[in-house]
């Protein structure tokens, strides 16, 4: 297949082992039988396809790189490599692993109480239970310290205040990790969505993850006990440092969208003939290729040398700010190539291209927008924040 032969053409396989392969090839294979014969008619119809998350569960692919019971452990190349498969059939399948094993399961394994593990890492592994990560407000996401939602005590319960924006899977979750402002510095709750005063409601209008589902939150006086406070996040690096694991999937997760993309242009390229030869074997058309090639190559073996320092412990947020800002830049830029080869059919949903695009303009805004992730690097050189 293309796939392979792309894989093939930086030996990429080789730098692999044989188990990051296993989780590889499972997520290509799910992607291609199970997203891609139905992707552009959800898109069309903006449908999420709950069917879906019981067999990513099944397969092993939520909170697969945790090492909770019910996870499966795996190291983080091989998540990357998951997440590269299901983003090169779609972003919103992407997304949806990313929410609910790199943020909701990633924030109660780091931070919960052996009890909320208990409780919600199982079910969350096997997808019977869907979870969302509520950090982001309506007036804006870069600034998370300016939250305004609260909570505060009253007797030995919490009650929350407040409001929330862009918060993938709530109106379908079973269970939201809310950020909130105390007394005490930004502290994480696991608040059950029937919990009275939660409300969510899908944000409709988009013209990108169309089958996916983005809410907004509103927290109406959400009482919950003390037990639901995550004890072990304090402030914002909490929060920050489950949104350095989705960062992490997004770097892998891009290239996906991208390869995609170049995949059917070399398709496009050696098939379509104009002026009477194929218009692949015009130099402009190559350039085009082999520029997109460059850059995908490029940022693989960038995500897989951010993987490698991962499973080192020695993965850096400046790190994951590079690969973030490259992949999804570069991801896109290979999309806009990818319709020009496609010519007008490159516009209609016979092809993967605008899906992607448009997909990816969501992937470049969260998570830590370009220009955020292009100031933490301003800041890592100058020592000076410029935000
Ligand atoms: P500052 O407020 O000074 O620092 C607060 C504390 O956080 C620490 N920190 C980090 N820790 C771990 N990893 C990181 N990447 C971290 N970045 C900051 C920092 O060291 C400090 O720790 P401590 O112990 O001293 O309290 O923040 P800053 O000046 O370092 O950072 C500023 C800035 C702009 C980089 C940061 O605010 C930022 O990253 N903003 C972007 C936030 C963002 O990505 N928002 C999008 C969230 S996506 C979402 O909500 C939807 S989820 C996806 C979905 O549901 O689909």
């Amino acid at each position: 297949t293309a796939a392979a032969a792309l894989d093939e053409a930086f030996s990429l396989d080789h730098l692999l082992g044989q188990e990051e392969l296993r989780w590889r090839d499972s997520a290509r294979r799910f992607a291609r039988e199970r997203i891609a014969p139905v992707i552009e008619q959800d898109f069309e119809d903006k449908h999420f396809r709950r069917e879906f998350v019981a067999e990513l569960g099944a397969l092993g692919f939520l909170g697969m790189h945790l090492k909770d019971p019910g996870c499966a452990g795996a190291g983080a190349v091989a998540y990357g490599l998951v997440c590269h498969e299901l983003e090169a059939a779609d972003s919103g399948w992407r997304t949806f692993v990313s929410v609910q094993g790199s943020l909701a399961m990633s924030a109660i394994s780091k931070f919960g109480s052996d009890e909320q593990k208990a409780e919600w890492l199982p079910p969350m592994a096997r997808g019977e239970r869907i979870g969302c990560f509520a950090l982001t407000e309506p007036q804006g996401g870069s600034d998370p310290a300016a939250m305004t939602t609260t909570a505060r005590r009253d007797g030995d319960d919490w009650v929350i205040e407040g409001a929330k924006r862009w918060i993938g899977l709530a109106a379908l979750a079973d269970v939201a990790v809310v950020w909130a402002a105390t007394e005490d510095g930004v502290r994480g709750f696991v608040v059950p969505t029937g919990t009275p005063g939660f409300t969510a409601t899908a944000i409709d209008g988009k013209l990108s993850m169309r089958a996916s589902v983005q809410c907004d939150i509103v927290l109406d006086g959400v009482r919950l006990p003390a037990s639901a406070m995550l004890p072990g996040a304090r402030g914002l690096s909490g929060p920050f440092s489950c949104l350095n694991e989705a960062r992490y999937g997004i770097v892998w997760g891009a290239m996906g969208a991208a390869r995609s993309c170049l995949e059917v242009s070399i398709e496009r390229a050696t098939s379509r003939e104009v002026f009477g030869r194929p218009i692949g074997a015009t130099q402009l058309i190559q350039q085009k290729l082999a520029d997109m090639l460059v850059e995908y190559e490029k940022g693989m073996l960038l995500a897989l040398h951010l993987g490698r320092l991962k499973e080192a412990g020695r993965l850096t947020p400046t790190q994951i700010s590079v690969g973030k800002l490259n992949s999804v830049r570069e991801a896109l830029a290979i999309a806009r190539e990818a319709r020009t080869i496609l010519g007008g059919d490159g516009i209609t949903n016979a092809f993967p291209v605008m899906r992607h695009m448009a997909n990816l303009e969501s992937v470049r805004t969260y998570e830590g927008t370009d220009e955020i992730h292009t100031l933490v690097l301003g800041r890592a050189l100058t020592g000076l924040a410029a935000f």
